[in-house]
């Protein structure tokens, strides 16, 4: 069910305009309207907060096929859920009742603000700081590069409570839109994924309820890597839609093109570009798969499989969509085919929500604590 709710979305709402949106770097508002409209925000919420109860495979399998039509349009998706995961995983029931339901009917959508200037791949490097002010927290710093910033209502920021405990003295908490002190920053202009939006958020003696901490003060690095572990292999089944989408257009056009009198599906040079983007495709996808099923039996052992299938599906994604360009050649680097906005979607995947080098770090420091043990 939500494979099919999720497929007529992406083909009667997502293929018709994403050309237009990824041109005019266009959020795609009335997309997630319509995505609300066929609950699909609430997948992965619990039942008991209004939603489906799904784990991370169903969620997976809705981002697939989201990722068919348009991985700028199923960021936005995917990024609104990696903004509530914290609450989710650390947050207070009255947090959660809070939260939760207005995630799950799509009333309102999230964002997360870990990355700052300084604090990219070295997660732990964040100057933002979040001091208590009476019962109010006071939060100064600025995120950098949030997806859905200036267009999501509820943002899990994480900052600085106790400077002398380094990772060990972050926080995690909610900044709703409208907060003093709380602005946004320009939209960013990038290569691939322009219908999603990027911004700055600006916190400048920005204060918020005391309530608003999630968790308790210095849980917040393990919430961020909770919350990571949670959300990429989201981004590895974005890669797999694209994939699949890439995959789909260079054998439509490999049997159409003709040259040398025959379509060009029938020399084998061509046949053997299709064949390992074929294979690559359906290892992919079964890795995430079972990565997620792992997750979702295995909660508290998720690091390893997450980052494994983050890697392989997005570092596929990259190579069959540019594989899937030169399949179509002179056309295949034109605007008119849609395989080009695919290679440049495909780029961010091997970079957002943890560098593929820093997936094998962790992949390799799981190794280490397992071989150990
Ligand atoms: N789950 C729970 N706890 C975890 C964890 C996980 N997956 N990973 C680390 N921790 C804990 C560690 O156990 C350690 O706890 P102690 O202080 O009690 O020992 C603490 O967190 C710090 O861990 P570590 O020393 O491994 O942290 P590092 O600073 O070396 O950073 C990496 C580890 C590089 C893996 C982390 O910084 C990271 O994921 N970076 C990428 C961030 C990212 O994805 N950025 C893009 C954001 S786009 S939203």
């Amino acid at each position: 069910m939500i494979v099919e709710t999720a497929r007529e979305i992406t083909r009667e709402k997502i293929i018709p305009v994403r050309a237009e949106l990824d041109e005019k770097n266009e959020f795609p508002r009335s997309i997630l309207q319509d995505m609300a409209r066929a609950d699909l925000f609430g997948i992965f919420i619990p039942e008991e907060y209004g939603g489906f109860g799904g784990g991370c495979f169903e969620t997976v399998l809705a981002l697939e096929e989201l990722a068919k039509g348009c991985v700028g349009v199923a960021t936005t998706y995917a990024a609104s859920a990696l903004g509530i995961f914290p609450v989710m995983i650390a947050g207070s029931p009255e947090m959660k009742e809070k939260y939760l339901p207005q995630i799950a009917t799509g009333e309102k959508w999230a964002a997360f603000g870990l990355t700052e200037a300084n604090a990219g791949s070295d997660a732990s490097g964040v100057q933002t700081t979040a001091v208590l002010d009476g019962d109010e927290w006071v939060l100064n710093g600025t995120k950098q590069w949030i997806t859905n910033g200036g267009e999501s209502q509820i943002y899990t920021i994480v900052a600085i409570t106790d400077p002398a405990k380094g990772a060990r003295g972050a926080s995690i908490f909610v900044v709703e839109d409208g907060d003093p002190g709380f602005s946004y920053g320009k939209k960013e202009d990038k290569m691939g994924i322009r219908a999603s939006c990027t911004r700055e958020l600006i916190m400048k003696d920005c204060r918020i309820p005391g309530d608003r901490l999630v968790g308790r003060p210095g849980s917040g690095f393990v919430t961020v890597m909770k919350t990571l572990d949670s959300s990429r292999p989201g981004i590895a089944s974005l890669g797999i839609g694209l994939a699949q989408a890439a995959l789909d257009e260079a054998v439509t056009y490999a049997k159409q093109r003709v040259q040398f009198n025959k379509p060009i599906i029938s020399f084998q040079a061509v046949q053997h570009i299709l064949a390992d983007m074929a294979i690559q495709l359906e290892a992919g996808r079964a890795l995430v798969y079972g990565a997620a099923r792992h997750i979702d039996a295995h909660p508290r052992d998720m690091s390893k499989v997450s980052s494994m299938c983050k890697v392989f599906a997005t570092d596929m994604a990259m190579k069959v969509t540019t594989d899937a360009v030169q399949i179509l050649g002179g056309y295949g680097y034109m605007k008119e085919y849609p395989v080009e906005k695919m290679m440049r979607d495909a780029k961010i995947l091997q970079i957002y929500e943890g560098t593929n080098q820093i997936q094998r770090n962790v992949v390799g420091q799981c190794l280490n604590k397992e071989y150990a043990a």
